[in-house]
């Protein structure tokens, strides 16, 4: 049966704009750093008939009957997660990433609290103490981030402010950082402190389960990712932590009890069973080969690509790039992060703009753009497809004062670039 015929018959207003999304995703290169493309096995398993089932509770301690499939979908999910993060504890129920962060609130700290992490102006995220997030709005947010001069972490620093401020809870995590982060140092600075540590891998969980970067597990009290972004699985959060409470030994529930209840009853009702069993899906590819070598080659592409921009005398911050990201800083540029994102994205080329290290600007305005390479990796895309990308571009950046004239152009060009990349599952 041809894909979607039911949703085309009955509403075909909602089906045409799928299609045309579809079309426009595969026909553009799509480089928003936290996107890629789920496989069509995740899709079926996300529009699967679980969506029709209510299951409070975890796999069996329901609040409701007839959760004998369920709760085999909810265990195979976990199990799957132990095996693939090497964690003691797996909760699959967070409804996305935001929510996973707000029950490591819940579990550990007091309304007031501090915690140590980087605000979104220095490429955190919202759930890590940004003023007008819930993070932010009901803890003490302490900030750090990298140095305005190297783009990169001095330790040190964040060493002394950890010791100045005490913090409760220490985030390790970013959404506009480009190289890797070393959750040994955090750790030791926790240690010091008597401070949780927790890691947010949402950007970077597939370079982990490659190996190609540090890997959080041994060092963090909690870890939290989402399941989409580079995993490639469906739209939903997951938590993992140690059992046993390091800092609360003989507190009444162990580490792995607070952060369920944390996610149930505490923040959630009903679990998403198609989502669960579509991380489950996701979490099985990604044991795969064929997943490890997609994650090995998303940073060959974003380093070739940042190699190719620096030739062309592009600045990146931070030099360059360890991981599936890189920002171009537009600092000494005549126009704007937003300016550029809006001329690129005329022209085919999806990103966004992103505040950098040192910027000036406004984050409504910026002086960077975000780059990332999973969903090109995903379509099929190597190291020489990303000097052809770095050309467009600096065709972009270059004619920003024409920007009306050759973004069709190179709209064209690029459309026809992608109808060669058959791999993006949609
Ligand atoms: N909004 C995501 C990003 O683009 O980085 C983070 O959750």
């Amino acid at each position: 049966m041809e894909r979607y015929a039911h949703l085309k018959r009955t509403d075909a207003e909602i089906y045409e704009l799928i299609q045309q999304q579809s079309r426009y995703e595969t026909s553009t290169l799509k480089m928003i750093a936290s996107e890629s493309y789920a496989s069509l096995s995740v899709l079926e398993a996300c529009g699967s008939t679980l969506t029709n089932k209510y299951a409070e509770g975890y796999p069996n301690a329901r609040y409701y009957e007839g959760n004998e499939y369920v709760d085999q979908i909810e265990s195979l999910a976990i199990e799957r997660g132990k095996k693939l993060f090497g964690a003691e504890h797996v909760n699959v129920q967070p409804y996305s990433g935001s929510p996973a962060n707000q029950a490591v609130y819940l579990a550990l700290l007091n309304i007031g609290d501090k915690l140590m992490g980087m605000p979104v102006t220095d490429g955190g995220h919202l759930t890590h103490g940004w003023k007008v997030n819930f993070s932010g709005i009901n803890y003490t947010q302490i900030p750090y981030g990298p140095c305005p001069d190297t783009g990169k972490f001095d330790m040190d620093k964040i060493r002394e402010t950890a010791l100045k401020e005490r913090p409760k809870m220490i985030w390790a995590g970013a959404t506009a950082y480009p190289h890797k982060i070393e959750y040994k140092d955090f750790r030791a600075i926790a240690d010091e402190i008597g401070a949780y540590l927790v890691a947010d891998i949402a950007h970077i969980n597939a370079l982990i389960i490659a190996g190609i970067h540090p890997d959080p597990v041994p060092y963090c009290d909690i870890v939290t990712s989402t399941s989409h972004k580079m995993l490639r699985g469906p739209r939903a959060g997951f938590l993992l932590s140690k059992i046993e409470d390091r800092l609360q030994a003989n507190s009444k529930l162990n580490l792995a009890q607070r952060i369920d209840r944390a996610v149930f009853p505490g923040l959630q009702g009903g679990p998403h069973l198609s989502i669960i069993a579509a991380m489950a899906t996701a979490f099985k590819e990604a044991q795969t080969p064929e997943f490890k070598d997609y994650a090995v080659q998303i940073v060959k592409n974003a380093k070739m690509l940042a190699e190719s921009l620096l030739a062309k005398g592009y600045t990146l911050s931070g030099g360059g790039t360890d991981t599936h990201l890189l920002l171009l800083d537009f600092r000494e540029a005549a126009f704007t992060g937003k300016e550029a994102a809006k001329a690129l994205a005329q022209s085919g080329i999806i990103a966004n703009f992103n505040m950098v290290p040192g910027d000036r600007r406004s984050p409504f305005v910026t002086s960077g753009v975000r780059l990332g390479t999973p969903a090109l990796t995903a379509m099929g895309m190597r190291e020489p497809d990303m000097q052809r990308v770095a050309d467009w571009i600096d065709r972009v950046c270059r004619n920003m004062e024409r920007i009306e004239e050759h973004a069709p152009l190179i709209r064209r060009e690029i459309a026809a670039f992608c109808s060669q990349f058959t791999g993006c599952g949609g």
